[in-house]
C-alpha cells in the first residue's frame, strides 16, 4: 500500500509541476468592483478555463479567485452567456485583466490557451480581438508595461517571473538518514519553513515531495485528491500523517538565485522498527531521479549499527560523487565530555573505508539553523524557541561550538548553525 502511493507520486512528480506555479491576488485589479461585476469576472474565467481544461490545478487555482473575490457557492454555476457582457467598449480593462488571469491559469499548457482564445473569440469583434493579442505580446516580450497598462503591471510580472522560473533545470535533493536523525528539521532549515513534522518519536512515512516556488506569494500549495492552494500549517501536517504529499511553497534563502528545486523527504531506515519504511526508501534511492543525496547522521548517535547498516548501503548503491554528508544536533555536545573536531574525524575516517574519496561532510545544528531563520525572517512567537534561540546563539558562538568552520562570509543570521557552509557547497553545485 505504502509503495502504491510512491509509485502515484512519482508518476505524479515528474509531469506537473504547475502546483509550483505562484500567485498573489491580494491586489488583484477586480477587488475593487462591484459583486455583480466580480460574479461575471469569475463565471467568464472559469468557464474559459473549464472549456478547455478541467485538472485539479485549474480547480485548485480557480478556488483562489473565488476566495479572495469574495463569491458565494452559486456563483460556480456555468453560464454561458456572461461572456457576452465583456464585449462593450468601456470593458476593455477588464477584458485585459481577464486575459492575463486566463494566461497565467493555463500557463503550463500552451495548447490550451489557445483554444480557450478561440472560444472567447466567438463573442468578440476583430479590433477586439487584435487588442487582446497585443497584450499577448506584451507579456511575451521582457519590456518594460507602458503607462497605459499599468493597472495590468502585478498580474504581467507575475505571469514573466513564473514563466521564468519554469525554464529552468528541475535540481533534486534526496534526504535520507535512520530515524530521528534530523531529516525533517534539516528541510525546514533549508526552506525557512516549518513545513515537515518534527517528532521525537512518529516519523515520516511516506516520500514526501516539496517544490520551490518563483516568488514568496506566502501560501503553501498541497497536493492530495485535490490541489489545494492555499492549505493552513495545522491542515498540512495533519495530511502528513496519512499519505505522500507534493508540497510548494517559496523557499528561503541566503543566496539571492532561486531555483526549481525539489526536496524529497523520506522515511527513516531502521532495521527493526519498520521494514516498509526502509523499503520505500532505498526503492526510491534506487529509481528516483536526484542530483544530490544529503545523508544526515546524528553526532549524538554516531556508529550505531542502523546508520552503519545505511552508509554501507549507500556506498554500494549511490553514485558517490552524488552524496554529501550532515552531521547533525551539535549543538548537543558538552566540550567536557566531546569533542566536535574528533567526531567529524572519526565519521571521515569511517567514510573513506567505505570507498568515498574525499567525503563532503558538514558539521550543522539543523535544530539552531531553523530557529534562527526562522526568526531572521518572520520572528518566533513561541516562548520556548526565543529561549532556544537564545541559549544557542551564545552557545555556538563560542569558539569550541561554533559551526561555521570554513568562516564562510555571509551575513545570514544562522552561519554559525553550519548551514550556510552547506548551502554554500550546493550553490557552487548548481543545485541550490
Ligand atoms: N538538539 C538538536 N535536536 C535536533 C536537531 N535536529 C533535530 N533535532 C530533534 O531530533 C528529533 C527528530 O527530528 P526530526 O527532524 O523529526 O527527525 P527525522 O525523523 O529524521 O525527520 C526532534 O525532536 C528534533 O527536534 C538538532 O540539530 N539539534
Ligand atoms: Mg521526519
Amino acid at each position: 500500500m505504502l509503495l502504491g502511493y510512491y509509485e502515484d507520486d512519482r508518476e505524479r512528480k515528474t509531469m506537473n509541476f504547475e502546483n509550483s506555479t505562484a500567485l498573489d491576488l491580494d491586489n488583484h485589479p477586480m477587488l475593487h468592483c462591484k459583486s455583480r461585476t466580480k460574479e461575471k469576472y469569475f463565471q467568464s474565467l472559469s468557464l474559459l478555463v473549464n472549456h478547455v481544461t478541467r485538472t485539479k490545478y485549474a480547480q485548485g487555482i480557480l478556488e483562489q479567485y473565488w476566495k479572495i473575490l469574495g463569491l458565494s457557492d452559486s456563483v460556480i454555476t456555468e453560464n454561458q452567456e456572461v461572456l457576452g457582457y465583456w464585449n462593450v467598449l468601456w470593458r476593455k480593462k477588464m477584458r485585459f485583466i481577464l486575459l492575463c488571469d486566463l494566461y497565467l491559469i493555463l500557463i503550463t499548457q500552451k495548447s490550451d490557451f489557445g483554444q480557450a482564445m478561440s472560444k472567447w473569440r466567438e463573442k468578440l469583434n476583430k479590433k477586439q480581438f487584435d487588442q487582446l493579442s497585443e497584450v499577448i505580446q506584451i507579456i511575451e516580450s521582457n519590456k518594460e508595461v507602458e503607462e497605459k497598462f499599468s493597472y495590468l503591471k502585478e498580474q504581467i510580472l507575475q505571469i514573466r517571473k513564473n514563466i521564468e522560473f519554469q525554464k529552468k533545470p528541475l535540481r533534486t535533493i534526496f534526504i535520507t538518514a535512520t530515524m530521528s536523525a534530523g531529516k525533517s528539521t534539516l528541510i525546514n532549515a533549508l526552506i525557512g519553513k516549518p513545513l515537515m513534522n518534527i517528532s521525537q518519536v512518529a516519523c515520516t512515512s511516506h516520500i514526501n515531495y516539496l517544490f520551490n516556488k518563483p516568488f514568496e506569494d506566502d501560501k503553501i500549495a498541497v497536493e492530495t485528491d485535490n490541489l489545494d492552494f492555499d492549505i493552513s500549517l495545522t491542515n498540512l501536517k495533519a495530511a502528513e500523517r496519512d499519505k505522500s504529499l507534493i508540497i510548494s511553497s517559496y523557499f528561503r534563502k541566503s543566496s539571492k538565485k532561486n531555483s526549481r528545486l525539489c526536496i524529497i523527504d523520506s522515511p527513516g531506515v531502521n532495521s527493526a522498527t519498520n521494514r516498509d519504511h526502509q523499503k520505500i526508501t532505498k526503492r526510491a534511492l534506487l529509481e528516483e531521479d536526484y542530483d544530490e543525496v544529503i545523508c544526515v547522521l546524528d553526532a549524538t548517535n554516531l556508529g550505531v549499527e542502523d546508520a552503519q547498516n545505511h552508509l554501507l548501503w549507500l556506498s554500494k548503491n549511490v553514485p558517490k560523487d552524488k552524496v554529501v554528508f550532515v552531521v547533525n544536533k551539535f549543538d548537543r555536545f558538552n566540550q567536557n565530555e566531546d569533542s566536535i573536531p574528533e567526531s567529524l574525524e572519526q565519521v571521515i575516517k569511517d567514510l573513506i573505508e567505505l570507498g568515498y574519496k574525499n567525503p563532503k561532510v558538514f558539521p550543522i545544528s539543523a535544530y539552531y539553523a531553523f530557529l534562527a531563520k526562522q526568526n531572521e525572517y518572520e520572528g518566533l512567537s513561541d516562548e520556548d524557541d526565543k529561549d532556544e534561540y537564545y541559549r544557542l546563539t551564545k552557545k555556538l558562538k563560542k569558539e569550541s561550538y561554533n559551526l561555521n568552520f570554513d568562516k564562510v562570509e555571509v551575513n545570514a543570521s544562522y552561519a554559525n548553525s553550519g548551514l550556510t557552509a552547506l548551502e554554500k557547497y550546493l550553490e557552487n553545485r548548481e543545485i541550490l
